[in-house]
C-alpha cells in the first residue's frame, strides 16, 4: 500500500513555509506542478515547477474561478491507478497521475472577519481548491492530500524517511481533508444564511475546524476536542494562550462563561467562574480592585477559579490576581510587567484577546442532545432602565436600581434557577441550578451571610442589597426568602400567574420591585 510520489500539485494562497516543503518533494524525486502565484512563488525559490496550463492546455481565466477545474487534473487526482480501464483511459488522454495535493484554500474565513463587502466575500468562495482535496482525499488509496501546515509536514517526514506514504498517512489525511472541506462549507453557508437576516440558525449547515486537541473531556476517561466555527469574534476560541499549562476541556467552558459575563460591563470589571457559574462579579475603579470585591463575594469558592476582566491587565492587577490559585486569566490584553507577575506562577493559563466580546452582537449557541444538537441565537438582551415596569407602591431608588441592573445582567450568566444578591457593582450572593427558585435564593443567602462573616461584618452581605431573579417567581416564597436574606428592592421577568400574590407580598415589606419583561433563563 505504499505510494512512491511521482507528482505533486501546490495551489496555495498562503505562500508561508511552501519553500522548505516544495524542496522536500523536489528533493524526494517528485515533479511539482503549481497555479499562478504559487507557480511563480516556487520559480523564485529556484525550483523546477511546471505551470498547471501546461497540462491542461487551458489558460486560467475569468479572474482565476477556472485553473483547476479540467480533466487531467481530476483525472489524476482521481484514477484508480491498479484499475485496467483507469489506466487505459489516462493513457488515451494523456492523464499523468497525480499522488500529493496540497492545497489551503482562498481564505474565506478571514476575508468576512476582515469586514469586506458582499463581492469580495463571494470571490473568496473556492470552488477550485475544494474539488481537489475531495478528489484526491476520495482517491486516498494512492493520493496523499494536505490541507495545512501539520498535513505537509507529515507527507514530507514520510518521504524523507523512504520516499513513500503509506496507505494509514493517507486515510488520515482524507478524514481531516474532507473535515476541512466540511467546515469550509459550513463557513460559507453560516455567512450566506446571515446576509439573509436571524433565522439563520435554521438554514446554515454547522461544522467546526479543530482547534486543537484536548488531554480529555470533562473527565479523565472522556476524549476531548476543541473546534472553531469559523465565526471569528474575540473570544476564547480566538484566544492565544501566552503562558501556563496545556487548556482543558472544563478550563475552556468555564474561560468562556466568565468572558461572556465580563463583557457586559462598561466599568472595569471581573467576573470569578466556578464550574461555569459566577461566584463573584464586581466592578471597580480599577481592576486590582473589581478583582478583590469579587473574591469578596466567595473566597471559598473561587480557589482554583477561572477568572475574567475587560480592561487590559497591568502589574499590580496581575499580583493581585496571583495570591491564590487561580487556573485561567482571561482578558483583553496585559502589559509586560503583567505577564512577568504571571510568568512566576507556572501552571496558570493566560489567554490574551483582541478586543471583547460583544455582549449584544450576533451569533449562535450550541447544546448537545442524543444523536443530534440544538443551536439558537445568542442571549442579546439588554435591559435599560426605561424599560422597566415599576409594579409596587415603593419606587426604587436610583441606587438601587442601578443595583437591580447589575444583578440582572449577572443572572443571565447563572445557571437556572438563579437568584442573584447585588449591591454596589458587587455581587453579595448567588445560588445557581438549583430545581426549585426557593432553593436558590436561599443558597445565595449563605454565600451573602458568609460573606458578610468573613469580611466581619454584623450583617449579611446581601442588606440593602437588590436581587434579581432570571424567571418569574411563581409564588411569593422565593420573594421572602430574598427579603429574608437583607434585599430591598427585587428585579424580575414578571408574567407569573400570581404576579398580584408576588407583588402584594413586596408591598407588605417595603420592597420596590421591577418587572424587566424578558426571561434571561440559562441551562
Ligand atoms: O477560483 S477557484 O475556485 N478555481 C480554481 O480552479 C482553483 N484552483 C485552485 N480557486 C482555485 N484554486 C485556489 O487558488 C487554491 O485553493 C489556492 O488557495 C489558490 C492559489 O492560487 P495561486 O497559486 O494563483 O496563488
Amino acid at each position: 500500500d505504499a505510494v512512491k510520489p511521482v507528482r505533486a500539485l501546490i495551489s496555495l494562497s498562503d505562500k508561508a513555509g511552501l519553500e522548505d516543503a516544495a524542496r522536500a518533494m523536489h528533493d524526494a524525486g517528485v515533479e511539482l506542478v503549481s497555479t499562478g502565484g504559487t507557480r511563480a512563488a516556487i520559480a523564485g525559490f529556484g525550483l523546477p515547477v511546471k505551470d498547471v496550463a501546461d497540462l491542461t492546455g487551458f489558460p486560467e481565466m475569468m479572474d482565476g474561478r477556472v485553473k483547476t477545474l479540467h480533466p487531467v487534473v481530476h483525472g489524476g487526482l482521481l484514477g484508480v491507478r491498479d484499475a485496467a480501464d483507469h489506466k487505459a483511459a489516462m493513457d488515451a488522454h494523456g492523464i499523468g497521475p497525480i499522488d500529493i495535493v496540497w492545497i489551503d484554500l482562498y481564505p474565506f474565513e478571514s476575508t468576512v472577519a476582515s469586514g469586506a463587502g458582499f463581492d469580495a466575500v463571494i470571490e473568496n468562495i473556492d470552488i477550485g481548491g475544494p474539488a481537489m482535496i475531495r478528489s484526491g482525499s476520495k482517491n486516498h488509496g494512492y493520493v496523499a492530500v494536505a490541507v495545512d501546515a501539520a498535513s505537509i509536514g507529515e507527507i514530507v517526514d514520510a518521504l524523507k524517511a523512504d520516499g513513500t506514504t503509506s496507505l494509514a498517512l493517507r486515510k488520515r489525511l482524507a478524514a481531516r481533508a474532507f473535515a476541512r472541506t466540511a467546515a469550509y462549507d459550513a463557513a460559507v453557508s453560516g455567512w450566506f444564511a446571515g446576509q439573509l437576516g436571524d433565522a439563520a440558525p435554521a438554514r446554515k449547515a454547522i461544522a467546526g475546524s479543530l482547534a486543537q486537541t484536548l488531554r480529555y473531556g470533562e473527565n479523565p476517561h472522556q476524549t476531548g476536542a476543541f473546534y472553531r466555527t469559523g465565526e471569528a469574534r474575540p473570544g476564547v476560541a480566538y484566544a492565544q494562550q501566552i503562558q501556563g499549562k496545556e487548556l482543558g476541556y472544563n478550563n475552556i467552558a468555564d474561560a468562556d462563561a466568565a468572558y461572556e459575563l465580563v463583557a457586559e460591563f462598561e466599568a472595569p470589571a471581573c467576573v470569578i467562574v466556578k464550574h461555569a457559574n459566577p461566584c463573584g462579579v464586581a466592578v471597580g475603579k480599577n481592576l486590582s480592585e473589581a478583582y478583590a470585591r469579587a473574591l469578596e463575594c466567595d473566597a471559598v469558592s473561587a480557589f482554583g477559579g477561572v477568572i475574567a476582566v475587560n480592561r487590559p491587565l497591568n502589574g499590580a492587577d496581575a499580583r493581585a490576581i496571583t495570591e491564590i490559585f487561580t487556573e485561567v486569566v482571561i482578558a483583553p490584553g496585559a502589559d509586560d510587567e503583567a505577564k512577568a507577575v504571571f510568568a512566576a506562577k507556572k501552571n496558570l493559563r493566560l489567554l490574551i484577546t483582541d478586543g471583547l466580546p460583544d455582549p449584544h452582537g450576533p451569533g449562535e449557541v450550541f447544546r448537545s442532545v442524543a444523536g443530534g444538537f440544538l443551536v439558537q441565537s445568542r442571549d442579546r438582551s439588554l435591559i435599560r432602565p426605561a424599560d422597566l415596569k415599576i409594579v409596587t407602591r415603593r419606587q426604587p431608588t436610583p441606587q438601587e436600581i442601578e443595583d437591580m441592573l447589575f444583578a440582572f445582567t449577572v443572572a443571565k450568566h447563572v445557571k437556572s434557577n438563579a437568584i442573584v444578591y447585588a449591591k454596589d457593582g458587587q455581587t453579595a450572593g448567588i445560588g445557581a441550578g438549583q430545581m426549585n427558585r426557593r432553593d436558590s435564593a436561599r443558597i445565595a443567602a449563605i454565600r451573602a451571610r458568609e460573606a458578610g462573616e468573613a469580611k466581619g461584618l454584623a450583617h449579611s452581605l446581601a442588606q440593602g442589597s437588590a436581587c434579581a431573579s432570571e424567571a418569574f417567581f411563581p409564588f411569593a416564597d422565593g420573594l421572602l426568602e430574598a427579603v429574608a436574606a437583607g434585599a430591598t428592592s427585587v428585579i424580575q421577568p414578571g408574567g407569573s400567574m400570581r404576579d398580584e400574590e408576588v407583588i402584594a407580598a413586596a408591598d407588605e415589606r417595603g420592597i420596590a420591585m421591577a418587572f424587566t419583561g424578558v426571561r434571561v433563563f440559562r441551562h
